[in-house]
C-alpha cells in the first residue's frame, strides 16, 4: 500500500459538521499537494449505493461498500476522506478491519444534537421530528458514539479552522509511523 495512503473517517449526525471539516482538511491538503479524494453521501448514495436506505441493513452495507472503495483509493495512494453518519459501532469497526488499523483514522464529529437539530441545515429535524422521515438518526434511530476515536471534534468549541490544524497534526504524526 502507498505509504502517505490513508483513510480519514468522520463520524456523527447530520448537520454536525463532517462534510464542512472533510472539506476543509482535503483543501489543505491539496494545497499541499496531497492527492486527495472524498466520499460522502452527495457523491455515494446517488450511485453506487442507489439502492440502499437507512434501515441498519442498509447503513451497514452502505458503511461495507464504501470502506471497500476507500481501500482501493488508498491502494492508488490516495488520502481518502469520507463523511458519513455511520452510526453503528460494529460497521466502524468493519471499516478499521478492511482498510487496516495503520491506514484508518477515526474522527468523531461530536456536535451535540440540540445544535444539529438547531441548525437544520436541510429541514430533516423537522421532518423526522414530525413523523415524515422514518429512522433518522438522533430522533427515531440510534447514533452509537465512537468508543475510541482517534479524535473528538465538537464543533460548538471549536471553529473549522482549529479542527483541520488538530486533524493535520494527528495525519502528520500517524503518517510519520
Ligand atoms: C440519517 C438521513 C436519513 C436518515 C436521509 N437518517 O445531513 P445529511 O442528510 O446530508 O446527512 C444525512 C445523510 C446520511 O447518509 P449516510 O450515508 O451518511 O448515512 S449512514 O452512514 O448512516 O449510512 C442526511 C440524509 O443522508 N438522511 N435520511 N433516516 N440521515
Amino acid at each position: 500500500k502507498g505509504h502517505n495512503a490513508l483513510l480519514l473517517w468522520f463520524t456523527g449526525l447530520s448537520g454536525s459538521g463532517k462534510s464542512t471539516i472533510a472539506n476543509a482538511v482535503e483543501k489543505a491538503l491539496v494545497t499541499n499537494k496531497i492527492h486527495t479524494y472524498t466520499l460522502d453521501g452527495d457523491n455515494v448514495r446517488k450511485g453506487l449505493n442507489n439502492n440502499l436506505g437507512f434501515s441498519p441493513e442498509d447503513r451497514k452495507e452502505n458503511i461495507r461498500r464504501i470502506a471497500e472503495v476507500a481501500n482501493l483509493m488508498i491502494d492508488a495512494g490516495l488520502v481518502v476522506l469520507a463523511a458519513f453518519v455511520s452510526p453503528y459501532q460494529k460497521d466502524r469497526e468493519r471499516i478499521r478491519s478492511i482498510v487496516g488499523e495503520k491506514q484508518y483514522l477515526e474522527i468523531f464529529v461530536n456536535t451535540p444534537l440540540e445544535e444539529c437539530e438547531r441548525r437544520d441545515v436541510k429541514g430533516l429535524y423537522a421532518k423526522a421530528r414530525a413523523g415524515e422521515i422514518k429512522n433518522f438518526t438522533g430522533i427515531n434511530a440510534p447514533y452509537e458514539a465512537p468508543v475510541n476515536p482517534d479524535l473528538e471534534i465538537d464543533t460548538t468549541k471549536m471553529t473549522v479552522d482549529e479542527a483541520v490544524s488538530e486533524i493535520l497534526k494527528h495525519l502528520k504524526t500517524k503518517l510519520a509511523k
